[in-house]
This record gives C-alpha cells, structure tokens and sequence, in this order.
C-alpha cells in the first residue's frame, strides 16, 4: 500500500481485506448500480478536492435508504472492514476518501427532502442533500440555509454536519451546535438512532445529536437531518473596501458592530497575495471594482428586512469609515448581479489557491487582533529558510474575520516534505501558544489526526477516545483519522 505516501501510518492489522464474498453480499442488499467496483469509476472516491489525498478503496457503495446503510455497516462491522463516509467530497483535510483499502459509503444516492414546516421553518432531510440545492428549496418558501460556503453546490448536508461546517455567515446565524434540531445516524453495529427531533428545546438527557456534529465520520454515518432555517432576509447588500493594514481590518469591524450590529451578517478579510491570486486564474470577470489595489479587503454583508432602511445604514457606515481614513476606497453592490460578483472575489480564493502545483492549507481560530501575524511570520519564516519565491510560491491570508478564523494558504510547486518541514510543526505551536485551535472549522481528517493534542488536554483526548471505543469498538468508523495513532508520540 501507500507507505511512501502516508508515512508513519500502517494499514490496521485488526481490519480485513475485502473479498468477492463481501462484494456479493453488498449486492444482494443494494442495487448492482449502487455497487462500485469499476477501477475508472472509483477513481474520483478515492481522491480528495485538492488532489492531497488519495486512497485505493476497491468498492464505493450508494445505498439509498436508511436500512440499506444499517445492513451495510452492520455486516463491515461484523466483517471487520473499514469503513469511510463520503458526502460531496468537498473536505480540506483527508478526511472523506480512504487511506488504504476502506469500504467508501457515499450519500450521494440520498438526497429527498423529508418535510418543511412553513410556520417554524424546519427542514428535515435526507444527509445527502446538497447544500444549494437545500437552500434553493428553501429560497421559494422564504426561508433559507443558516449556513453558506464555496462549495455549496457539491457538499452535502450530512458532509456539512459531520464536520461541523461554519461559513461565511456563522457570526449571524450561528453555528450547527446549535441550528440542527435533530439526526437520524447509523451506528457500526447498523443501530438506527432515530433522533429527527423537531423541537427547539428539548432536555431529556445527554443531548446525543451533539456527539456526531463534528465527528467526520468517526462514530456512524448520519443518514437524516433537521434543521431550524431562518427566513430569507427581504434585502441583502453588500460593500467592499480597501484597507492598507489588519489594524484597519479590525477597525473596520468594531465599527460594523457598532453601526450595522443586528444587520451584519458576513465580515469576511482576504489580503492582496489572495486577491492577486482570483484575478490572474479567473480573468477578467474578476477584476478588482476598486480603483487601485490594497494590502487587505474587507466584504460585509448586511441582511434585514427594510432594504431602504438597510442601505442608509450601510451606506452611513462606509461614509463614516472614508470621512475616519479607515478605509481608502469603497464600493457598494447596486443590484443582485454586483452582489454576485463582490462575494465571488472571496468565493473564489481557495479554487484560485488551488491552481498552483501544490497548496498546503492551514484552518485556525486566533484572537483576531493577532489573526495576521501568523502570515506574517509565516512569510519570513519560510523566507529565511530560502524556501519563498523558489518552492514555495505565495503566503496567504484570508478567513472568518468576524469568528476569529484565518485560514492560512501557503502555494508551493508540489507537495514535498522540505516545504512541510518548514511549516510544521511551526504552525501548530504559534497556534497553540496564542490560545489558538489548529482546527476552526475544517475538521481534523487525516491531516491532523496527530496534531489534536495542540489544541485539546490528554484528558479530553482520552475521554474522547473512550466514547470512540464505546460506539465503534473494532475501529471500522474512519480509520486513520481524527485521533493519534496510539504507537506515535503524542504532543502534551
Ligand atoms: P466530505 O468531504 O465528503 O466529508 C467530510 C468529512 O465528513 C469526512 O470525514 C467524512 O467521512 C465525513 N462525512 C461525510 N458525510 C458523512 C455522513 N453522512 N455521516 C458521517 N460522516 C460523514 N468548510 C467550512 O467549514 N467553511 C467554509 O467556508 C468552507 N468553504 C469551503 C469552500 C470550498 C471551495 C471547499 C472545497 C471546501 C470548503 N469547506 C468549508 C470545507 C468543508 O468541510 C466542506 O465543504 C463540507 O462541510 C464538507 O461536506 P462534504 O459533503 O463535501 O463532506
Ligand atoms: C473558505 O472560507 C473555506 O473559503 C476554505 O473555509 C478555506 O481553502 C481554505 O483554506
Ligand atoms: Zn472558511
């Protein structure tokens, strides 16, 4: 198998090879269409988003229903044969395709809304529902999604569960801990716990949902999902400004607070390394709406009720910010089509990252006055070592202002261990030492398997663990990823 490519990480001894026999039972139980086994039609299962990871997974199953799901995983389990949940395949971190030869369960064939309730706005749902297509379905019924990301038209919603999924408007309508209502999940031994709750409140014992929001695919499969989704705000608008440094990034967003406060429903940053990047991939469509080019960006969205009402507001905002000599330029969207085309330029910065040979990408949460100074000692870090402007090609910061989320992408000509050397452990220790998570929102998957000790105690590692060996006590769920290997050292 893949040593070279995973190095440190062997093929568990405890989990068996797959056989014809398996592949005979997995047909009699799902359609033959619904059992992947053809080498070209397997190929994209096996490979992640940004062509970091790849497994070698020999068989892809699309059950479509709930009971088709439990039979499956109930006879892995009983087989001993690893098992890797997929959604959309969107995840930055490993976490969604095999490492070695894992059984790969896609929800790609589950996607039936179950039902919508108009006066409360809840949705439930089949887990393989795609997120814009949820929020589509929502947008006629005046409703909407309470989450939003790049990648809305492929990940799924179970995908978006599973890894706890914040977005582009998590400091407006929170976060899945507390939006989802209720799931429907498959545990190893093919346990149906059906817990579609459609109550806001609801404390009768251990709040198990929470358990599996974040989980990747560690503990079971989700298969359903309920969610409280807002209404679609009547008016959107939408400003972008120039700034020429992070402290007028973070003035910018005090005074947001302040002026926009219960409208503000996005405050997104992205500096001039990643603006470089969107204009020269995706060409002239994209080209800056400001007169000249600035240090940093900022986009903030407003939503309400009143559009009148909203862009005075927005537009008292941005006065305020030129009269202080906050912001050097501004603009603001006038129709739909210009709301489009602003959000695109932060839209499209990790598909733009993505087009050089290589990109390594770093998802933290720091104190958003020191949120920029990890690029920037990124940048002299990897400068020093004669490593910019050869291997590696541009350090860039973009990220969740509002959330205190950076995400750190550093482009480099290929995926190699000197590049990686002089990135890690680094990042994770300026992370730790600043109070930081090296995981904000993207999970920890493969990636980072071995890094959760710089953000979590051995205490919390351990207990974490014994829910693990409680739920999947043969280690089919996800193997490889989520917790340290127990044969490797373990950061304290
Ligand atoms: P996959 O990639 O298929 O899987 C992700 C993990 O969840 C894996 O560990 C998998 O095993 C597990 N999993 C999937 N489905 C299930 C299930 N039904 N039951 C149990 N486990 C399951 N993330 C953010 O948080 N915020 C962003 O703004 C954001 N923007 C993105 C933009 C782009 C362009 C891209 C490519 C990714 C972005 N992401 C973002 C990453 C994010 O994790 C995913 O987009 C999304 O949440 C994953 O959904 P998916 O269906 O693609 O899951
Ligand atoms: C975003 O906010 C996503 O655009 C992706 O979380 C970030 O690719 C990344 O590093
Ligand atoms: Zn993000």
């Amino acid at each position: 198998y893949t040593k070279d490519k995973y190095p440190g990480i062997e093929r568990s001894t405890a989990l068996n090879q797959l056989s014809s026999e398996d592949i005979t039972f997995f047909k009699s139980i799902l359609p033959p269409t619904s059992v992947i086994t053809d080498e070209d039609d397997l190929s994209s299962y096996n490979v992640d988003w940004m062509r970091k990871y790849r497994g070698q997974s020999s068989v892809v199953l699309l059950p479509k229903t709930t009971e088709q799901v439990a039979k499956a995983l109930a006879y892995c389990n009983e087989r001993r044969l690893g098992v890797v949940p997929q959604g959309g395949n969107t995840g930055l971190v490993g976490g969604g395709v095999p490492v070695f030869d894992e059984v790969v369960i896609s929800t790609q064939h589950m996607n039936g809304i179950r039902s919508f309730d108009a006066a409360s706005g809840t949705i439930t749902c089949d887990a393989g529902c795609i997120l814009e297509v949820l929020d589509n379905y929502l947008a006629e019924r005046g409703y909407m999604m309470p989450l939003d990301l790049g990648a809305k038209g492929s990940c799924h919603i179970g995908g978006n569960v599973a890894t706890n999924a914040g977005g582009l408007r998590l400091l407006r309508y929170g976060s899945l801990h507390g939006t989802v209502l209720g799931l429907e999940t498959v545990l190893p031994d093919g346990t149906v716990l059906d817990n579609m709750s459609t109550l806001r409140k609801d404390n009768t014992g251990y709040d198990l949902k929470q358990l599996f929001i974040g989980s990747e695919g560690t503990l079971g499969i989700i298969t359903g999902v309920s969610m409280l989704t807002p209404k679609r705000a009547k008016s959107t608008n939408v400003a972008l400004v120039g700034l020429e440094s992070f402290e007028k990034v973070q003035e910018t967003f005090h005074m947001a607070k302040d002026m926009l406060s219960e409208i503000l429903s996005a405050f997104e940053f992205w500096d001039h390394k990643a603006a470089g990047l969107v204009r020269a991939h995706h060409g002239v469509g994209h080209k800056d709406p400001l007169t000249s080019q600035y240090p940093f960006y900022v986009l903030v969205e407003t939503q309400g009720s009143d559009s009148e009402h909203d862009m005075a507001k927005l537009n008292g905002f941005l006065e305020k910010l030129l009269e202080s000599s906050i912001v050097d330029d501004g603009v603001v969207a006038q129709d739909d089509t210009q709301i489009k085309s602003l959000w695109s330029l932060r839209e499209l910065i990790p598909e733009a990252c993505s087009k050089a040979g290589a990109v390594y990408k770093y998802d933290v949460s720091i104190p958003v006055p020191k949120l920029y100074t990890l690029v920037e000692d990124m940048r002299e870090r990897l400068a020093a070592v004669g490593l910019l402007g050869q291997q590696v090609e541009e350090v860039i910061g973009y990220g969740h202002v509002g959330d205190g989320n950076l995400h750190l992408n550093i482009t480099a000509t290929s995926y190699d261990s000197k590049v990686t050397q002089a990135i890690e452990p680094y990042v994770y220790e300026w992370t730790a030492k600043h109070a930081g998570s090296i995981s904000a929102e993207h999970g920890l998957g493969l990636m980072k398997a071995e890094k959760i000790g710089y953000s979590k105690s051995p205490s919390m590692i351990h207990l974490m663990r014994q829910i693990k060996q409680l739920i999947d006590p043969h280690g089919i769920m996800n193997p490889y990823k989520y917790f340290p290997s127990t044969h490797q050292h373990q950061h304290q």
